[in-house]
């Protein structure tokens, strides 16, 4: 009775969990404090969560590097908090989707202790070793996107390892088959446990080119900032040998095999700022592959316009026709998109409309449902590598992980009752918070609630198939069907009131519990600033 198809349309709640809900005073989210807040999740209707790493880890790169896949990190709880997640979301009807972090451990990681020890050890292949040049440099020219070279040398075995990452975050080597065995059956223990679904960190980093070929250069033009910010060399590079190696899909695969009979599904994470989709593309190709590719074209750059949204969509087309995307506006990595676009309130209502619309699956990163800024964090309180590293020119990630607010009442917006939390809960945020909206029948929180429970309603919005996306003008517009029902959207994309000929046919109004204008006598839409249109045909 399980339905396999449960992740197409679905939309995914992010959680931060060292953010979330602190349950222990400790200053620090955990897996406790998740579960006294599920019910409020519930609430928003989303149909799954996708928790951040909580797996034993050094916290350098806060859970991302991790070195111990099979537990629970003891500022975050104990394997039992975690059954405690998993049952108290399934009695809710939520599902639960956690972050494997496969193409990279901590430096602390039983396997890299082993393996760092000498060129002759069990795992001496574990990782990406290499020597140095004659001159002593690094063995090519990869770099970092956390900065500098992709190479770090180790004394006791006088090589270098590769790290796309941290230092303190070494590749694992993919080509090594019993790399890829451990993982397997890394995924096959969570999915015991119950997990519906991974969100997979960097799944195009797994292999590398073997011959170890210098990376070329990017031409200025290419250049842009999708995956990490504009100051970072990174970006100045075609990361041609260091990524999306043909080789990964042959692992993909390999782990679809072990998802299939529990019907978990994931969302695999390309971080490409050229090819993105063309890759989604290749990594949704089939049923044997992965189902979603999380989409990075509205987590950077401008505020999306009708024009911009229409060409992301018609580039999905082309690339990606056969796979399924999922959207996101924000998340724990870049700087929150209420700030980075600086949105209105009723630009944030259409924005998470429109997103409830279009074909693909979403993700809501916490806090977004309360249309939280991104926060000021001053110097003194910085906690990411990543931030502390490009300081000032690039702030790091803090701003979009601040604690959550959920009542402004209370001591950190009750989120701790620690006398200090382990990033100061932003001042601005706490009469935006989870209490003060719900006490307010015009808060973005209800909006939110809404356009879920509208794409809940409605299989075409969901699942279905779209007629390609187009705008004029201002309005972005688009037709969405599955099986009997067809659904035709409108979204006036900016301040200005705008007329639009509505479709001809016979229609019905819908959606208007969000904004929906109506048709009117002379047969014309007129769209108010952010409004939208939405009919069902008869
Ligand atoms: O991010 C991968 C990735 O693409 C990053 O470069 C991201 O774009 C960057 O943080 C810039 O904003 C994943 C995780 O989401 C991130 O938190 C981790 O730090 C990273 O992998 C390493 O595991
Ligand atoms: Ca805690």
């Amino acid at each position: 009775e399980k339905d396999a198809d449960w992740w197409r349309g679905a939309v995914i709640y992010q959680i931060y969990p060292r953010s979330y809900q602190d349950s222990n005073g400790d200053g620090i989210g955990d897996l406790g404090g998740i579960v006294e807040r599920l019910p409020y999740i519930a609430s928003l209707g989303v149909d799954a969560i996708w928790i951040s790493p909580f797996f034993t880890s050094p916290m350098k790169d806060f859970g991302y590097d991790v070195s111990d896949y099979c537990d629970v990190d003891p500022m975050f709880g104990t394997l039992s908090d975690f059954d405690a997640v998993v049952s108290t979301a399934h009695a809710l009807g939520v599902k639960v989707m956690i972050d494997l972090v496969l193409s990279h451990t901590s430096d602390q990681h039983p396997w890299f202790a082993e393996s760092k020890a000498d060129k002759t050890n069990d795992k001496a292949d574990w990782y990406v070793w290499a020597d140095a040049k004659p001159d002593g440099t690094p063995p090519n020219n990869w770099l970092s996107i956390f900065g500098g070279s992709a190479w770090q040398w180790h004394g006791e075995r006088e090589q270098y390892y590769l790290h796309n990452f941290l230092v303190s975050q070494p590749d694992l080597n993919f080509w090594e088959p019993a790399v890829q065995e451990a993982l397997l059956d890394v995924a096959r223990f969570w999915l015991h446990r119950g997990v519906d679904g991974f969100r997979l960190d960097t799944i195009n980093f797994y292999m590398h080119d073997r011959e170890l070929r210098d990376n070329p250069a990017l031409p200025p033009e290419q250049r842009n900032s999708t995956i990490a910010p504009s100051v970072n060399p990174y970006n100045h590079q075609e990361h041609l040998y260091s990524k999306n190696q043909p080789e990964n899909l042959d692992f993909l695969r390999k782990l679809r095999a072990v998802m299939e009979p529990f019907n978990a599904a994931a969302v695999g994470e390309v971080g490409d700022a050229q090819r993105g989709l063309e890759i989604m593309g290749e990594y949704t190709a089939g049923d044997d592959l992965m189902q979603m590719c999380y989409a990075f074209e509205f987590l950077s750059g401008a505020q999306p316009t009708a024009k911009t949204i229409a060409d992301v969509m018609k580039r999905v087309d082309e690339n990606a026709a056969d796979g399924w995307a999922c959207w996101a506006y924000s998340n724990h990595d870049v700087v929150r998109h209420a700030t980075r676009w600086d949105l209105p309130p009723a630009a944030l209502r259409a924005f998470v409309s429109l997103m409830m619309c279009l074909r693909g699956s979403a993700c809501i990163y916490q806090g977004e449902e309360l249309g939280l800024p991104e926060a000021d964090v001053a110097f003194e309180d910085l906690q990411d590598p990543y931030g502390i590293q490009f300081w000032p020119k690039f702030k790091g990630r803090d701003g979009c992980r601040t604690p959550m607010v959920w009542a402004s009442d209370n001591q950190h917006g009750g989120f701790s009752d620690a006398p200090r939390t382990w990033l100061p809960v932003s001042h601005e945020h706490m009469h935006m918070s989870v209490a003060d909206q719900e006490d307010d029948p015009g808060a973005l929180l209800h909006h939110y609630r809404r356009a879920i429970a509208f794409r809940h309603a409605h299989a075409a919005l969901a699942k279905g198939d779209h007629d390609g996306v187009k705008h004029d003008g201002d309005i972005v517009y688009f037709t969405r069907t599955h099986d009997s029902e067809t659904i035709f959207c409108a979204f006036n994309m900016s301040e200005t009131p705008s007329d639009f000929p509505a479709p001809k046919g016979t229609w019905r109004t819908i959606g208007t519990e969000i904004g929906s204008a109506q048709v009117s006598d002379d047969g014309h839409l007129h769209l108010g600033p952010w409004q939208p249109y939405f009919a069902a045909a008869i």
